[in-house]
């Protein structure tokens, strides 16, 4: 089956929000963003701006008719500020017009005054000042201090990671439509109708039923929409509320690149102790979590942070520890990993410095270390298979790490500027919510007299391919044609309370909630199979290509017939599947449990070229083993594999997100945000399935796919830095993520060179000469 939008999408005929019918007499909006990272606000004049042509309405806080308090998990968030401003670009006022220009042209003629405080932009100083989110938390196993004796070697470092732009096609956008009755219906392009539903309610002084969001699709999401959708929809919400006429908001790419938030940019220190022989005895870890100038869901990233602190590695002493420090700087939110990459990349940077110390490979260190069926990670949970060595292990065999190293080594004997290197990048992933409450799902499915068949749930369209997994499985489990299924829109009048589509588990919660739904549907039809054509077990009747069989032979009736003869009996052809992740839970006094239903196991490895003179780099290749469980559609999963990889490798190399002194985002353009393209990604792009890997807790076998293969980018990091210390071997390299051209250039020529290095140094004056 083909992803269900590639005709359309390619056609450019998939409609989002922006793309559906406009009512005659919709208005739009602009927001007014603080122009200051911080300051209490001195004055506030709305009146220039509602003198401007076209303008209805300008709009700030105090027109919030019930709660200005948009926090998600801390209510430490207004829709609008009030007397304090605390990030630029930070909501301040809103202009509602007739036209988007109008709108926008409004908005300078709005005065505000503003006394400027102090900033803090770095998460170690807002740590220092106490000024943190939420409460630290430390994950521990085992008793580090009293193993760094048995330790024949201790490293210690300190790692640097900048966030990440989102860069979802589609920006940050909603539309609002008042009702009757002080109701509302927004179109919001969200991964969470419910956050939204719940927001705008709060800040309309309305009950929850008086609100419905409704989703069609996003142009991406990436995790910059599970929880900062959010706003705009209010935003929209609130004008709509004032004007009583439609508002639409769509952010222009410069303004949802300054307001919104990225990944938490993070800053470690860690200590790693091992036995000469490189196996890892004591991990001692600190991780100071950028959040941004309020909680969003950083508390919550923190914790994925701790959950991946070690990757897929046992360490049997470890103690983790994270802090959420308050910085002002947009509340930073999810993004594909949601922690767990920061996490990772310390551990990861930790056996580079291992590696040295030791004179040996990092894939020595890696993999000795690799868990093994039933240990134990620092949460308490236990591995339940072996798949973490077994992707290392089929990769090996496949791609032959022996001989790529040896290829690297001798291409570096014989070239003096240009060098090679080479890194593995192994990736243990946890799968659901780590808040025990978020992993259900509901889903409703109707089926019509003409056999065609709807299904909703509670899951979201993100370009991931939802809405094809949820056709195959709603048409596989009827035994129909995916032709007969339409997969609606995601609305909370249809699906009430539902979790946000995230974390990977959308497919894995909405799958299984929808083949509930649909079980009941065919207990049903099968009992009137039973009566009508006079048969007696109910367990022998199956429906396959669209025939009822009886002990797999063809009765005569086909689905149409069945669906017909149903209503005629008056039987119900509609049913309701709520499913809820059995068996996970976790302790957050004892900082112990069993969080994750599983986990998604995979190996990668890669080869870079850099030019030493230029600092310029090439990805050659990527080649991967992954567990992708039995994959629903494979071609789907393959899609996310490569394009999670694609986001994970700009992560660390190109995209440098750029503040000055005084809090102003400079790389606030895609002029000065540098993407990987096309012609970024490995010329050699080889990717593997785990064969025989059924996974009993996914829908026909599958497992969740969406966040894991980001994190295999990482590895490009140390290829990179392997090949610098080919060309230098003193350089004294930053564990300092985004690795760009610039860095590799600047650290290459900033220490002294080995003598047989010599020959190929020029110095940096000369370079620029030339
Ligand atoms: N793929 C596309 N094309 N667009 C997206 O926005 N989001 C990613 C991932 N893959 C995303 C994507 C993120 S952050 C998550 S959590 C998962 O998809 C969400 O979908 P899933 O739960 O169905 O995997
Ligand atoms: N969102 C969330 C997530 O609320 N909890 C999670 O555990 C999570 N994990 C990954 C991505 N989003
Ligand atoms: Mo993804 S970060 O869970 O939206």
């Amino acid at each position: 089956m083909k992803h269900i939008d590639a005709v359309s999408h390619v056609r450019g005929e998939s409609q989002y929000v922006d793309d559906m019918p406009q009512p005659a007499d919709m208005l739009h909006l602009a927001v007014l963003g603080s122009p200051v990272a911080h300051g209490t606000i001195r004055s506030l004049d709305l009146s220039g701006a509602t003198k401007c042509r076209g303008v209805v309405a300008v709009l700030s806080a105090h027109h919030v008719p019930g709660d200005n308090q948009i926090g998600p998990i801390i209510p430490d968030e207004l829709l609008l500020v009030e007397e304090e401003v605390h990030f630029v670009g930070e909501p301040v006022a809103i202009v509602v017009a007739d036209r988007f220009d109008n709108a926008h042209k409004a908005l300078s003629k709005i005065k505000i005054e503003i006394d400027e405080l102090p900033i803090v932009t770095d998460p170690r100083e807002a740590f220092e000042n106490g000024d943190i989110i939420g409460a630290a938390r430390t994950f521990v196993l085992g008793d580090v201090d009293s193993a760094w004796d048995d330790c024949d070697i201790v490293v210690t470092g300190r790692c640097d990671l900048a966030g990440q732009e989102h860069v979802y096609l589609e920006t940050q956008r909603a539309r609002a439509i008042p009702l009757e009755s002080q109701g509302m219906r927004i179109f919001s392009s969200t991964q969470s109708p419910y956050a939204v539903q719940k927001a705008a309610a709060k800040v309309l002084g309305v009950a929850h039923h008086k609100i419905e969001v409704d989703v069609k699709r996003l142009g991406g999401g990436f995790g910059g929409k599970e929880d900062q959708a959010t706003p705009w929809a209010c935003l929209a919400a609130l004008a709509a509320w004032h004007t009583g006429k439609p508002v639409e908001l769509v952010l222009p790419r410069h303004q949802d690149m300054v307001m919104t938030g990225k990944r938490h940019p993070y800053s470690a220190d860690f200590k790693l102790g091992l036995s000469k022989d490189g196996k890892m005895l004591a991990y001692d870890v600190r991780h100071y979590q950028n959040s941004g100038a309020s909680a969003d869901l950083s508390t919550a990233v923190m914790e994925r942070t701790l959950f991946h602190g070690t990757n897929g590695y046992f360490i049997p002493n470890a103690r983790i520890f994270a802090a959420c420090c308050r910085t002002n700087l947009p509340p930073n939110t999810a993004f594909r990993g949601f922690g767990g990459p920061q996490g990772m990349f310390v551990i990861e940077s930790a056996i580079a410095e291992a590696a040295r110390a030791l004179s040996c490979s990092r894939e020595e260190i890696q993999k000795k270390n690799l868990l093994r069926d039933k240990d134990t990670f620092p949460y308490g949970q236990q591995v339940r298979d072996a798949r973490m060595r077994r992707t290392w292990s089929e990769a090996d065999k496949a791609y032959d790490f022996g001989t790529l190293r040896e290829k690297v080594r001798r291409f570096n004997e014989d070239h003096f500027e240009t060098k090679k290197g080479f890194a593995v990048m192994p990736v243990c992933f946890g799968i659901s919510f780590t808040a025990t409450a978020l992993n259900q799902a509901g889903a409703l499915v109707h089926v019509y007299t003409d056999g065609s068949v709807s299904v909703s749930t509670g899951g979201i369209e993100m370009g991931q391919g939802l809405t094809t997994n949820m056709a195959h499985i709603a048409a596989k489990s009827l035994g129909i044609g995916t032709a007969r299924i339409k997969v609606e829109t995601t609305n909370t009048t249809r699906i009430a309370n539902m979790s946000p589509s995230a974390a990977s588990a959308t497919t894995d919660l909405n799958g299984n909630a929808t083949l509930i739904a649909t079980g009941q549907i065919l207990d049903r039809l099968k009992a009137v199979a039973l009566k009508n054509l006079k048969l007696d077990q109910a367990e022998k009747v199956t429906i396959a290509d669209e025939q009822v069989l009886y002990e797999g032979r063809p009765t005569g009736w086909d689905w149409t017939r069945l669906v017909q003869t149903a209503y005629f009996n008056r039987v119900a052809l509609s049913a309701h599947g709520f499913y809820a992740t059995p068996n996970i839970w976790f302790d957050r006094e004892q900082e112990m449990g069993r969080p994750f239903a599983y986990h998604v196991f995979g190996t990668a490895a890669f080869e870079v070229t850099i030019d030493c003179l230029r600092g310029l780099y090439k990805i050659d290749s990527a080649r991967l083993v992954h567990d992708l469980g039995r994959p629903i559609n494979e071609l789907v999963d393959r899609g996310q594999i490569e394009g999670g990889l694609a986001q994970g490798l700009g992560w660390m190399t190109l995209e440098e997100l750029k503040f000055d002194d005084s809090g102003r985002y400079l790389s606030n353009s895609l002029a000065t945000y540098k993407l990987p393209d096309v012609y970024f990604m490995p010329d050699i792009l080889e990717v593997r399935l785990l064969e025989d890997a059924d996974n009993p807790a996914g829908p026909y076998g599958s497992k969740a796919v969406g966040e894991p293969p980001l994190m295999y980018g990482i590895g490009v990091f140390f290829a990179l830095q392997n090949a610098m210390r080919s060309f230098n071997p003193d350089a004294d390299l930053k564990y300092d993520a985004p690795l760009t051209p610039e860095k590799v250039l600047m650290q290459l020529h900033t220490a002294s060179l080995s003598p047989e290095n010599k020959l190929a140094y020029i110095e940096p004056e000369k370079v620029k000469h030339e």
